[in-house]
């Protein structure tokens, strides 16, 4: 008798700064159940009605072994191509089901894909700074706790002014300091401003010193954030061949993906590319055409570890590497499910972490753990990873803080974050 899905419910919570959606999914077998990660921080609300109002009836009652099938058919079921909101709900209930899958098989789910190709991940996290001073006391640290990958940037994402963010939407005018730092026009609306020239220069300059200073032993990754003209975009890859980077990231928005050739035909920065991408249509001509080197997709924007694992045989088969985007706006079952991938893929590249609020882990039970400089799942059958729903209450949703999405360019033209 096979075991089939018996329930599918979607679960908000927001224990840390950005809200969680995790999905689960009850089967037949009493005391079987998985969960999945479903998180889009800046649409939560949506994922959990796609999740409740459509997958569930769509799928209540099919064989949970089933993973591609149900996979397939959730994602052809709405006609039209699955986005973002889409693609998350789906993801929930793949993981889900790949933990369901590892539970019935007394195996973490690292085992179905092959077995570890490597005892633990090496992972990199965030560092910033309003100096390049500041940054490198704080890449410093880091570098004591074991990292051997670090991002770094120099006031957030093109290095606005003291990192802040300034109020968005409507409200009075931006305040003083903005006015002179930006030289902005009279009557400029609210919004996070950046100078993209500015934030070329200042990034840098805080290469250059960082490396006289930290030496080139340590893995350095930066991320441009979309934040600069296609032209700046390929002189900043250029310029920065210099220093040697892990990878430079979202150099390009997607909608300009194509100038990537000229970037490729002229320098060997390494490039990394992907957390915005939803779409096959999005990657395909990048990996075909070898013209990044790290796959940086969020896994459940993608519609979880079936693709993803699709997508990490493509890295292997391209000369390609992965390098999941994983900061804070992921649960830790989305973090063990990336996990569980890069240890059994060939292709594995690097690890994005963020780390655990206490908040987190009092909800989630399971989560992987972070020794000097690798992440380490526990072992568990299925993903690992388990949620208290009570303790999910007790941290309902919040309005995301949205401020550094309305970016604006010193004359005040609002362009994508
Ligand atoms: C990264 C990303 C994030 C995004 C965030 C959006 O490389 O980690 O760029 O910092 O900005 O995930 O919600
Ligand atoms: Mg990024």
């Amino acid at each position: 008798m096979a075991v089939t899905i018996r329930d599918i419910r979607a679960i908000l919570t927001c224990p840390g700064q950005v809200n969680l959606v995790a999905v689960k999914v009850e089967t037949s077998e009493p005391g079987l159940f998985g969960v999945g990660c479903a998180t889009f921080t800046q649409r939560a609300k949506a994922v959990v009605t796609a999740v409740d109002e459509y997958l569930k009836p769509l799928l209540i009652g099919r064989n949970v072994n089933e993973i591609e099938e149900i996979w397939q058919l959730a994602y052809g079921h709405s006609y039209w191509r699955n986005g973002p909101v889409l693609n998350n709900a789906l993801s929930g209930v793949d993981e889900a089901l790949w933990d369901i899958k590892g539970k019935m098989a007394g195996m973490p789910v690292y085992e179905l894909f092959g077995g570890k190709v490597r005892k633990g991940v090496a992972a990199y996290c965030h560092c910033d700074g309003n100096s390049k001073e500041e940054v490198l006391e704080h890449l410093q640290g880091y570098m004591e706790q074991g990292y051997r990958y670090v991002r770094v940037q120099q006031g957030a994402y093109g290095g606005m002014m003291n990192g802040g963010t300034m109020k968005n939407g409507a409200g009075p005018l931006i305040d003083p300091d903005t006015i002179r730092f930006f030289h902005v026009p009279e009557g400029a609306p609210q919004g996070a401003y950046f100078d993209p020239k500015r934030y070329m220069r200042k990034t840098l300059e805080m290469m250059d010193y960082l490396r006289n200073k930290a030496g080139f032993e340590i893995e350095l990754v930066h991320d441009v954030h979309e934040r600069l003209a296609p032209i700046d975009a390929v002189a900043f890859a250029k310029e920065m061949e210099q220093y040697r980077l892990f990878f430079l990231e979202d150099i390009l928005s997607p909608e300009q993906i194509s100038w990537f050739r000229m970037v490729r035909e002229q320098c060997a920065t390494p490039l990394a590319m992907g957390e915005l991408f939803n779409n096959v249509n999005e990657w395909m001509p990048l990996i075909e055409g070898r013209l990044i080197d790290f796959l940086r997709m969020h896994l459940s924007q993608i519609g979880g570890l079936t693709p993803a694992k699709k997508l990490a045989g493509a890295a292997e088969l391209f000369g390609l590497r992965t390098a999941w985007h994983g900061p804070n706006d992921i649960t830790p079952v989305g973090v063990a499910a990336q996990l569980h991938l890069d240890l059994a893929s060939p292709a594995f590249g690097i690890q994005e972490f963020a780390g655990f609020t206490e908040n987190e882990k009092a909800v989630f039970s399971g989560c992987p753990e972070f020794r000097d400089g690798y992440l380490y799942v526990n072992e568990a059958p299925g993903l690992g990873v388990d949620i208290d729903e009570e303790a999910a209450a007790a941290f309902p949703y919040k309005v995301y803080d949205d401020a550094w999405l309305f970016s604006r360019l010193p004359d005040g033209t609002s362009v994508r974050s």
